[in-house]
């Protein structure tokens, strides 16, 4: 019988036997599976607002909030109201809906980069048919894509660098053809000179660049300015799409997303294509990809890339999707998410420095970053040097004290509105305590 801290059962790790038995790793998606960290998962009973209660009814402030789309929190009246409504009129009708179109029309208005969205229902799926619209588009195959950027599980992009980065890629999951793999050239992110010498040697075989802009996979790694510069000037000279994966920083690091805080750096600052998902569904199965009009009309039924979904557009996701945003578009409403994030993150480093553990962080409107480094990294290299076992004692010290982190070094954090002043100083506390003992 396996029993918890305080000598009762421990349900999680009785849960965590039984799924074990019938589930791959216990866990649907690996990450959830705390292998990075070791120890037990929480198995999620309930959440509301910014806790959820594991299955031994301990609450957590929660700050993964499902890896970024409960931006609001658990359970807003309206999002809840939204989606059990739309659930009375149908769950799915495989045939075309209005909320498809009013979900379409606020998309194409808050991202001002984009004619023409064409819905799916992950992530993984919005940047595989993103890809191969791209090369649809361009008649090329090659792709270029960043180490420590993360797009899904795509066969093309699960690769790393071969035998030195700016090479072709190897791949990183078993079951990957290396063929398949053949065109995914693997750069260093913010390496200027790799990126041209990459476009110097394939430029013009290039299909698309694609990045995450603000790297939520490598925790929290900003594309320097004049690195996104060149990406930009570089897929523009040569006939490639800069594909912008925006599947964590849409909508969650501002309204327009990330190339929204980009255009205010970088004039005029546009990708080609941008690819969606998280905070669009709300926490359904929900997410997009759009670009311009002349590239979207590349996909089938209109051109000959061919891209499709049963449940695309699922008319309670859309419902789902179009309350969450209906919320977000309030004024004022990311300026609040920056206040907590920055709170937090200020306060953990106060936290730090006061015990001695090296730390740095960085934010952007309700998406989060610290590390046990003192320099902010630039690259998943760097990224990677952190301490791991110091961290994973971070982890579950702050764990044991209701405070849910990402399980894992290299992942992004994230406030949502029903996060407070009190959740944040609370957790601030538990920091204390918890570098202290580092
Ligand atoms: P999904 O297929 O998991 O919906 O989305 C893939 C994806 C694509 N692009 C970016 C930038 C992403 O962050 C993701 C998924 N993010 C991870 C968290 N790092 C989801 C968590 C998981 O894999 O369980």
């Amino acid at each position: 019988m396996t029993s918890n801290t305080d000598g009762g059962t421990d349900r999680n790790a009785q849960l965590f036997e039984r799924a074990q038995a019938l589930i791959p790793g216990g866990v649907n998606s690996p990450v959830r599976a705390f292998r990075a960290v070791g120890g037990t998962p929480r198995f999620v009973q309930r959440a509301e607002g910014a806790y959820f209660w594991d299955a031994n009814g301990k609450r957590h402030i929660d700050y993964i909030g499902s890896w970024g789309p409960m931006i609001l929190g658990h359970g807003h009246p309206a999002v809840v109201e939204a989606v059990t409504q739309a659930a009375r009129d149908g769950f799915s009708f495989g045939a075309p809906t209005e909320r498809e179109v009013e979900l379409a029309e606020a998309i194409v208005k808050l991202v001002p980069s984009i004619d023409m969205v064409r819905l799916v229902s992950s992530g993984t799926e919005a940047a595989m048919s993103a890809i191969r619209l791209a090369r649809g588009a361009t008649g090329r195959s090659k792709l270029i894509k960043f180490e420590g950027c993360y797009h899904g599980h795509a066969d093309a992009l699960l690769v790393k660098a071969g035998s030195g980065l700016a090479t072709f890629g190897n791949p990183t999951s078993a079951g990957v053809p290396p063929e398949v793999v053949q065109h995914t050239l693997v750069l260093e992110y913010n390496h200027l000179e790799q990126l041209d010498a990459a476009f110097a040697a394939h430029g013009d075989d290039i299909a698309c660049l694609m990045i995450e802009p603000i790297a939520g996979n490598m925790n929290f790694v900003r594309a320097s300015v004049p690195f996104m510069q060149r990406c930009r000037e570089l897929c523009s000279k040569h006939g490639a799409l800069l594909v912008f994966d925006e599947v964590m920083t849409g909508f969650r690091v501002a309204l327009g997303g990330a190339q929204a805080v980009y255009a205010k750096l970088i004039p005029g600052f546009e990708p080609d294509v941008t690819v969606m998902g998280k905070v669009i569904g709300g926490g359904m199965p929900l997410a997009a990809f759009g670009a311009k009009r002349a590239v979207m009309q590349q996909l089938a039924p209109l051109g000959g890339v061919y891209q499709a979904g049963t449940l695309s557009g699922n008319p309670v996701a859309t419902a789902c999707g179009l309350a969450t945003l209906k919320e977000i578009a309030r004024p004022g409403f990311y300026d609040g998410l920056a206040v907590q994030a920055r709170a937090l993150t200020s306060g953990l480093a106060d936290a730090a420095n006061a015990a001695g553990v090296p730390f740095c962080h960085d934010s952007e409107g309700g998406m989060f970053g610290f590390f046990l480094l003192s320099e902010l990294p630039q690259n998943y290299a760097t990224v990677m040097t952190t301490d791991g076992p110091r961290f994973n004692r971070f982890f579950h010290g702050m764990l044991d004290r209701g405070i849910y982190f990402a399980p894992a070094l290299y992942e992004a954090g994230f406030v949502s509105a029903a996060h407070s002043t009190a959740d944040i100083a609370a957790t601030v506390a538990a920091a204390r305590e918890v570098f202290a003992s580092l």
